[in-house]
């Protein structure tokens, strides 16, 4: 309601702004000053350049100054030092470049607007400059693609045989955490068997699901590498670990994946930053929906020991929720009593 309200404001403010501008044109017609090549607001139109200069140049370093932690969050992972490092250095170069052109940009007009007699200098082109400008930027472009592809290589590589393998399955509106269990490979899954009672689709034919178990909580181990297999279920999400500096599109059909190494634990995270409800966590960042602001979930980083403790005492899907091996062919279904049983 209120943006409807703002919405016919701003159409009522610029028709007056309008207004004005015509009756403006009509006085001056009937004065017959219409006929100068420039009018007053030459001057006006000339100095609002540096306003807008000074004015917005100026709000946007308030802005970034001023939510500069917010830019710079405490790193959490190895990959995170290297990636940090390429946003800064892009950042200095591209900053350093924006600033002096826009400076350019909007003083240019300002000294050169048009006055008496002043006439403008014609200088049809310069080709040391034009190759000096074409080089220059091909360059530094080039090393920052460079930098960049070998750091997104070293991301994307296969992951490491000893990581600890966590899937992400995406959906609207949360998201779905499943374990390998002890022999660290996921259970096949299929869409066709997603269900109220098999929310991530799981294939429990495939005798590597069995002790398959789902989290409310990511938990990982500090120190050891840690691979994401991310899909979506329905349209389009995005995991996003800031402090991981980790993010990864989860896109139906298309599976993805992100491997990296935490350095540090939540509770080492909480020391550092003095918050004592600190929690590392995943977002959503693709505005998949209504509930898109909902898609939040806990990553929970401790030590090695504690995260194998952990998993031991976590119990696999199908045991409570027997029903899903009801059907199994006769052997899978012993494999999968058994391992009901032991857990019981
Ligand atoms: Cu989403």
């Amino acid at each position: 309601m209120y943006g409807f309200l703002i919405a016919i404001g701003s159409l009522l403010l610029l028709s007056i702004i309008w207004m004005v501008y015509r009756i403006q044109t009509l006085v001056s017609v009937v004065k017959g000053s219409d006929k100068k090549i420039a009018s007053s607001s030459n001057k006006i139109n000339a100095l609002m350049f540096i306003v807008f200069l000074v004015g917005a140049g100026g709000l946007m370093f308030w802005y970034s100054i001023k939510e500069f932690d917010n830019y710079q969050l405490p790193i959490a992972s190895e990959h995170g030092e290297v990636t940090d490092q390429l946003f800064w250095i892009t950042m200095a170069v591209t900053g350093f470049i924006f600033i002096v052109t826009h400076i350019l940009l909007f003083w240019f007009p300002y000294k050169y607007q048009w006055k008496e007699g002043r006439k403008a200098s014609f200088y049809p082109d310069n080709n040391k400059l034009e190759v000096i400008w074409t080089i220059v930027p091909a360059i530094v472009l080039t090393v920052l693609v460079i930098g960049g592809w070998r750091a997104w290589s070293d991301i994307t590589a296969p992951a490491p045989e000893n990581s600890h393998v966590v899937e992400i399955l995406g959906y609207q509106f949360a998201w779905e955490v499943r374990y390998p269990g002890m022999d660290n490979t996921l259970g096949e899954h299929d869409y066709r068997l997603t269900s109220a009672s098999n929310v991530s689709g799981v294939d429990f034919t495939d005798k590597n699901s069995l002790d398959d178990f789902m989290s409310p909580v990511v938990v990982i181990p500090k120190g050891e590498p840690v691979l994401f297999k991310i899909r979506a279920r329905d349209v389009l999400h995005s995991v996003f670990a800031p402090h991981m500096r980790l993010k990864m599109d989860a896109v139906p059909g298309m599976p993805t994946r992100f491997w990296f190494t935490p350095t540090k634990t939540t509770e080492e995270m909480r020391r550092e930053t003095g918050n004592e409800e600190f929690v590392y966590e995943i977002a959503c960042t693709e505005i998949c929906g209504r509930g898109h602001n909902a898609m939040r979930k806990e990553i929970r980083v401790v030590e090695p020991d504690e995260f194998r403790k952990w998993v031991s005492e976590q119990k696999p899907y199908i045991v409570n929720n027997p029903s899903l091996v009801e059907n199994l062919p006769a052997e899978l279904k012993e494999l999968a009593e058994i391992t009901i049983s032991e857990h019981k």
